[in-house]
């Protein structure tokens, strides 16, 4: 009988088997974890066939421990995500601010591990959610692990981590009935929001678009704190992180993310990972505003105070390298869920700044992971592990993997030869900033903290009617949900401070009127005995003027790589108009999916069989970026009047996406979306308002045009 492999008795060697991958082969046999085989994973251990089972059964015991210890805590925010693998590459060297040796040599690749998520939601909500999205970067650079723990906003809710506990409470599900599920449409969120207004830049941006990303891969990512970049000389400058993404900018509507939380909750984890393993590697290019330290006060906002951001037209953002994501977890719970990100994670080079919310949160990181991951030692995990070997005096904790060799856990010692000695400034070892400061010990908050509208108004002044709109109406939704008359009385009147436009529109659905004279801002957000002329909101400073980079309107919409694009064909179809379209589509990077009335596969007029992506009855119009109705008699005359076909031509239309007809196809589409039939027979392919349409002969054309819609992602005049 072949017996067990002995792999080692070599320690090193042991403890590097113990590394990240196991994978079953043809000649794997079922062992134990302590690696006895097994016979029998069928029948439990009993005192005779049908008698009771024995204690003794160590196998069924071990099988059903691990199985009742399988799940963690969930991230107590955060807990929706999804994960991928990549590196980082600089465009050149940064050494004129940082030392930080990953962002000095245009041909250095590090490693990154990036995880996205939404907040409020829990571990199995809709990716769909009105939320904002976590944005963590796990660099793995030669100097140790540097981490990048933004979210797809730039500013946040609260200008003091003492309010993270009260904001969570607030926006996560009530605690009486843990009701709802990863949304911000309820009493305790609003009445919260509503008394700080602090809150209210973030509220601008949580009602925007970007609450409601089209993809992770299509949106930006900010470090949000003002950090610190620290030269070898030791000199600091201010930096604010951006991540830009190569794919553009683009979010769904409200009531398509409504939709999709019910066709495909995983929609965004989804879409990552499809596009990674069709290898259409999703890029951001890194973008760094930096600010010398002698112009900290030269701002009309606090460079600490984490509710305002720099305009990018006063510190232009400089991008200064790539990161691809180019490869899919292997395991989901080993990777993206035991990841442990932490704001403090950091490298020679880069450096904090005293912004009180950022300082909360290098407190807050290491104890989430004590409880969530169950120890110390979550650093051992493979996906937390630095690339740089380890040495310290740290020893023991739950599930200890390294085993230390030698007599000595402290320093110094004379007994282990001094090991291991402590790096010094020449080693690369990590020298904080010498920031000078001469204070007194208070709980205060500095008086150039208290202006919370004007950045909220210049955000709503940089939108585009149409994202206004969108802000007006998600207001709307969300406080229509909140039942507590006072509270939504509250956040008109808070509206109105910073826009009056916006707040009428916002009061008029609700069936209320803005206070005239508008009353004074609530603050909640104030101690027991805080004066409260001090902590009154600053009035809006005038004027506010406009920052086209808010505006994702503004943002350059020029490709339609990677966009989802459903081509309506059944048995009959004719065969230039689907060749063509698909072929141009892909040439431009598009994904096209066939839908057709059945599964399975359809047959074209000249007899081809093409294959079916999806058929109608499983299929959704929110699961695709543009709908195209190929021409050919027998397959038209399958979708006319087809009601699931109509529906979602119909849909497409109303949330405002491209659509395209060939031929005989036109007048279907025609009559689905309800638009007068016009243009063709005028020998022009006609696009009226992003529905594209032509005769069978100009279908290069029809293409050519529908991409150029594609692109454009919506057509808003509708
Ligand atoms: Fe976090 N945050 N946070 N946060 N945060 C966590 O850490 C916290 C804040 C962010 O994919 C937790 O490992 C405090 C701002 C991301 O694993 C926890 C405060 C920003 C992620 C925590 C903040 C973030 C977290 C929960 C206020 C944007 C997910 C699980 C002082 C710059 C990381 C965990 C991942 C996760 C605390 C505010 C980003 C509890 C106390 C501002 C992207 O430690």
């Amino acid at each position: 009988m072949a017996k067990p492999t002995i792999v080692s008795t070599d320690l090193d060697e042991k403890s590097q088997r113990l590394d990240a991958h196991t994978e079953d082969s043809a000649d794997s046999l079922m062992t134990s974890n302590q690696g006895v085989r097994i016979n029998d994973d069928q029948n439990t251990l009993k005192a005779g066939e049908r008698g009771p089972s024995l204690l003794e059964d160590f196998i069924f015991r071990e099988k059903i421990t691990h199985f009742d210890h399988e799940r963690i805590p969930e991230r107590i925010v955060h807990a929706r995500g999804a994960g991928a693998h990549g590196y980082f590459q600089p465009y050149a060297s940064m050494a004129s601010v940082t030392r930080a040796q990953f962002l000095q040599d245009p041909a250095k690749k590090t490693p990154v591990f990036v995880r996205f998520s939404t907040v409020a939601g829990s571990r199995g909500s809709s990716d769909l959610a009105r939320d904002v999205r976590g944005f963590a970067v796990k660099f793995y650079t030669d100097e140790g692990n540097f981490d990048l723990v933004g979210n797809n906003m730039p500013v946040f809710f609260i200008q003091d981590a003492m309010k993270f506990p009260d904001l969570i409470h607030a926006v996560k599900a009530e605690p009486h009935n843990e009701i709802p599920q990863a949304q911000s449409a309820h009493d305790t969120f609003w009445d919260f929001a509503s008394l700080m207004p602090e809150s209210t830049h973030m509220l601008m941006w949580v009602m925007s678009d970007r609450a409601i990303p089209r993809s992770y891969r299509m949106m930006e990512g900010f470090g949000v704190h003002t950090f610190r970049f620290v030269n070898e000389k030791g000199e600091s400058h201010f930096v604010k992180f951006h991540w830009k993404p190569l794919l553009g900018m683009h979010s769904v509507v409200w009531d398509e993310a409504l939709q999709i939380s019910g066709q495909d909750p995983d929609f965004h984890r989804r879409d990552l990972w499809e596009a990674i393993e069709n290898g259409s590697f999703p890029e951001w290019e890194l973008g760094v505003q930096i600010i010398p330290e002698e112009d900290e006060h030269k701002f009309d906002f606090d460079l600490l105070d984490p509710t305002k951001l720099v305009p990018e037209e006063i510190v232009p953002v400089q991008r200064i390298g790539k990161m691809t994501l180019n490869r899919n977890p292997d395991n989901f719970f080993a990777e993206t869920e035991q990841v442990a990100f932490h704001v403090g994670h950091i490298v020679p080079g880069i450096d904090f700044t005293n912004d009180p919310l950022l300082q909360g949160r290098l407190f807050s990181y290491t104890d989430t992971q004590l409880i969530r991951l169950g120890g110390p030692n979550f650093h051992e995990i493979p996906i937390n592990r630095p690339l740089t070997e380890i040495h310290n005096n740290q020893r023991d904790g739950a599930m200890r993997q390294q085993i230390n060799r030698g007599r000595t856990s402290y320093h110094p010692n004379t007994l282990g030869g001094g090991c291991p000695m402590q790096a010094g400034r020449d080693m690369s070892g990590f020298i904080s900033h010498a920031e000078r400061i001469d204070a007194r010990k208070v709980r205060e908050r500095s008086d150039s903290f208290f202006d919370h509208f004007t950045q909220a108004a210049l955000f709503w002044n940089s939108q585009s009617d149409r994202e206004k709109q969108n802000i007006v109406d998600a207001f709307s939704f969300e406080l229509s949900k909140c039942e507590t008359p006072t509270i939504r009385s509250r956040m008109v009147n808070t509206l109105a401070h910073v826009d009056k436009i916006l707040a009428r529109q916002v009061a008029m659905n609700l069936g209320l009127t803005v206070p005239d004279p508008l009353e004074p801002v609530q603050n909640g957000g104030m101690p027991a005995d805080g004066d409260p002329a001090r902590y009154a909101p600053l009035p809006i400073k005038n004027p506010v003027g406009t920052s086209l980079a808010l505006s994702m309107d503004h943002a350059p919409k020029n490709s339609i790589k990677t966009r989802k694009v459903g081509l309506l064909a059944a048995d009959g179809v004719d065969d230039a108009s689907i060749d063509t379209l698909k072929k141009m589509l892909i040439a431009e990077g598009a994904v096209v999916k066939i839908i057709a009335p059945q599964a399975g596969h359809i047959t074209t007029s000249a007899g081809k069989t093409v294959a079916v992506d999806f058929a109608l009855f499983s299929a959704s119009s929110v699961l695709f970026d543009a709908l195209c109705l190929l021409d050919g008699s027998p397959s038209v005359a399958a979708f006319d009047l087809h009601p699931k076909a109509r529906l979602m031509l119909q849909e497409a239309y109303r949330h405002f996406k491209p659509l395209a007809a060939i031929g005989n196809a036109v007048t279907v589409l025609q009559s689905a979306i309800g638009i007068a039939a016009a243009g063709t027979g005028s020998g022009k392919v006609e696009n009226a308002k992003g529905v594209v349409m032509g005769e069978a002969k100009q279908v290069k054309e029809i293409a050519k045009v529908f991409m150029g819609e594609i692109a454009q992602h919506r057509h808003w005049n509708r």
